[in-house]
């Protein structure tokens, strides 16, 4: 099957643009990133798409309150999101924004599809709405704190009542069930898969599509005085971004049904029940999975604009370095649960298994290797089981980690890489090759061939996490660049004796604590 790579479509929520770029946006695509890069080194043929959410209340009444046209307002923000996004080394593939034509159209044709199957009727709304959350809620979901009607999530919420489009959503609720029973894995982690579930079961009223009361939107197709319900219009750019519903249908036909819809744990219901029952009445296949990452505190302390404890994706860089923030936001947490970012947690990982695990271990071996193998990749000998042991881990370690990342379990995956790095730390230790020298110099390049050999399979592994650094890491073995695909992993791709490396450099510097840092922590 040359030429024919399979393919891989994954996605990241489509960021509001009410705001700045926070954490919580770094981190989902972050780890759609690191996936979507892992996909393409083992082989697929991969479509990793992110975006902006520009329509909506929302997003006018900010663009209102700053005296701002909207699309002008959108045109600003969508800008940061698109500099993150290079600042952060993602390697999206497109970059989609709900206010372009293409996306519009994108609407119109499902909108139009789901009439034509009389799965939308006009009727009227008279509920509570949270702009904040661009969510309706029932009576019943709503709590009260000092007298207040809030929505379950906190957000305030007002009385809409106006004219509106509905979908029958109502009607889905036995054919979702069915299709979460058919498809175990499509909700993922399991507590959102049971939160899913317990609210399907629980019934479900007809969803309101439609608002009236503003015009910052995509117009319902034959009767402008309405916009689409934003999430509708969201929602929707998954497809247009594959060329729903005519522009391409070659690619629509590749890439869809999506592979993984990666997002927050607040948007789950959107994703996992809303969204494959529109497909399926549009006569769409929903997509293959739905995951629902946690959320991040600040030193234990939830994240808010109004306690000003957001944490901004280009301080952690700028403090603790690009990659050494890639590596913690996904090795930190079990990938699923919340997770709390410190200062102390953060440095202790960069120094201890960046620096001193992975950083120490490339920097001794390759010296080694450049001082006392003439600075040329050294020729090995016969193997002895202690080698063999170590090579066989590195040369396996591709199938431990692939399961584990196509689960989304992230940090177990790095986990398995980093005990391999641990393992080669002990066999320096035991074999000693900087005694073997003058007592047996070819035992010696055994030694250090074997741990190249490892730091060779670490170093393509870890590229999906840490760009910079792997290439760097990699640049030192000298390893062409055509040779850094997961193809090459395993004993018949090994790295070539006598090829001359450079004198090699540290890739992971320490942290050292600031005065400041004393203070905080
Ligand atoms: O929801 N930790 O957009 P958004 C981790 N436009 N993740 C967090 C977080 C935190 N502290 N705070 C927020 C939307 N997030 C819609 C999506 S998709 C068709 C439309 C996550 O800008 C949150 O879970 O509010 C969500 O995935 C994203 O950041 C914010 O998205």
């Amino acid at each position: 099957m040359t030429g024919h790579k399979q393919p891989y479509y994954i996605t990241t929520p489509i960021y509001y643009v009410n705001d700045k770029p926070h954490i919580g946006h770094a981190y989902t695509t972050l780890a759609c990133d690191v996936l979507a890069r892992f996909k393409r080194l083992d082989g697929f043929d991969v479509m990793f798409l992110t975006g902006t959410d520009e329509h909506g209340q929302k997003v006018d009444a900010s663009a209102a309150a700053k005296g701002i046209d909207p699309q002008l307002f959108t045109d600003q923000v969508s800008q940061n999101f698109r500099d993150l996004a290079v600042h952060m080394n993602y390697s999206n593939d497109d970059f989609i924004r709900t206010t372009e034509e293409r996306h519009k159209n994108a609407c119109q044709a499902l909108w139009k599809t789901l009439v034509e199957k009389g799965e939308i009727y006009l009727g009227s709304y008279d509920g509570w709405y949270s702009v904040r959350d661009e969510a309706f809620y029932g009576e019943k979901e709503l709590i009260e704190k000092d007298g207040q009607k809030l929505a379950p999530t906190g957000a305030p919420v007002e009385w809409v009542s106006e004219p509106s489009y509905f979908f029958k959503l109502s009607e889905w609720g036995d054919r979702l069930l069915k299709f979460y029973d058919d498809n175990p894995d499509f909700i993922a982690p399991q507590s959102r898969r049971n939160e899913v579930l317990s609210f399907v079961k629980g019934g479900m009223h007809d969803l309101s599509v439609s608002r009236t009361s503003f015009k910052w939107g995509v117009p319902v197709p034959g009767n402008e005085d309405h916009v689409m319900y934003v999430w509708v219009d969201a929602l929707t750019n998954y497809l247009t971004a594959v060329g729903y519903p005519d522009v391409d249908p070659d690619k629509l036909a590749k890439y869809w049904p999506a592979d993984l819809h990666m997002v927050g744990k607040d948007i789950a219901r959107f994703h996992a029940v809303y969204w494959p029952a529109l497909l399926m009445a549009a006569g769409i296949a929903p997509p293959k999975r739905v995951f629902a990452h946690g959320w991040w505190t600040n030193e234990g302390q939830k994240i808010s604009k109004s306690t000003g404890n957001v944490i901004d994706p280009y301080d952690l860089t700028a403090k603790y370095g690009l990659d050494q923030t890639r590596y913690f936001l996904l090795r930190e947490v079990p990938f699923g649960n919340d997770g709390d970012f410190s200062h102390r947690s953060m440095v202790n990982r960069m120094n201890s298994e960046l620096a001193n695990d992975l950083g120490n271990m490339c920097q001794r071996v390759l010296s080694m290797i450049h001082k006392n193998c003439n600075a040329m990749m050294p020729n090995p000998g016969a193997f002895i089981d202690a080698d063999q042991v170590i090579l066989s881990k590195a040369y396996g370690m591709l199938d431990v980690v692939r399961p584990l990342f196509d689960t989304q379990a992230f940090n177990k995956g790095i986990e398995a890489i980093w005990e391999l790095v641990g393992d080669a730390n002990r066999y320096v230790d035991e074999m000693a090759p900087w005694g073997l020298k003058k007592t047996d110099p070819a035992r010696m390049e055994t030694v250090l061939y074997v741990l190249a050999e490892v730091i060779r399979h670490v170093g393509i592994m870890v590229q999906p996490l840490m760009p910079q650094s792997a290439a760097k890491i990699l640049d030192q073995l000298v390893l062409p660049e055509n040779q850094r695909g997961f193809e090459h992993l395993g004993p018949d791709h090994t790295l070539t004796a006598g090829t001359e490396i450079p004198k090699p450099e540290g890739v992971f510097p320490r942290y050292v604590e600031t005065e400041d840092d004393g203070e905080k922590a």
